[in-house]
């Protein structure tokens, strides 16, 4: 499962042609949602969605490299932790042989170390799948239902905007 977030430049778009350059292994994307920037930088909103990919030949290495060649071609330069970027594409959960991969690396840890106290992600993902849940966490409802509702309601559908 990952995360796709943009707040630099013209966000759809650098959404839309990471969608475009995973192609076909991508099965289903949440709706877009506007979202206030979280963490110690101030900087414009983003917006977020999240995807279910799907590759027999991918391992867990192989979305992190996916994800930031997409990263990559969308522009991004890396300056300051959590700042503005024209396109951050996480990995929250990797399953393989149907158990979800868990690993300490901090190259790639899995599942995303922040995942389970951030809107941005878990709103988008329960509305995509009512029934999912992150592996160590529980079901992605109850953890929306345990967040700030402050952090929650700044979360906003929109419908407005097509991928
Ligand atoms: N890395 C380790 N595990 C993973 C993983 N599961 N997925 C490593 C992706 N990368 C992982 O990431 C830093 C390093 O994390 C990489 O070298 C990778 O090997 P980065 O993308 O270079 O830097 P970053 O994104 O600035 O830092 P970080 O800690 O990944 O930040 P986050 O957690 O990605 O937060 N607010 C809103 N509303 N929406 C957002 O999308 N995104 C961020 C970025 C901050 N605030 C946001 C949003
Ligand atoms: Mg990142």
């Amino acid at each position: 499962m990952l995360s796709l977030g943009s707040n630099l430049g013209d966000r759809a778009a650098h959404l839309r042609s990471a969608l475009a350059r995973l192609g076909p292994a991508i099965v289903a994307v949440s709706p877009v949602f506007q979202t206030p920037p979280w963490g110690p930088v101030e900087q414009d909103d983003f917006l977020n969605i999240i995807a279910i990919a799907s590759d027999d030949d991918a391992d867990a290495d192989d979305w992190l490299l996916r994800a930031q060649a997409c990263e990559q071609a969308a522009g991004r330069v890396r300056e300051v932790r959590w700042g503005p970027r024209t396109l951050d594409v996480d990995i929250v959960t990797v399953v393989d042989g149907g158990r979800p991969v868990r690993s300490d690396d901090p190259v790639l840890t899995l599942p995303h170390p922040r995942a389970f106290e951030r809107a941005f992600v878990l709103v988008p993902w329960l509305a995509l799948d009512p029934g999912a849940s992150l592996p160590g966490h529980g079901s992605v409802a109850d953890l929306v239902g345990h967040l700030d509702p402050l952090e929650r309601d700044g979360v906003r559908l929109r419908e407005d905007v097509q991928l």
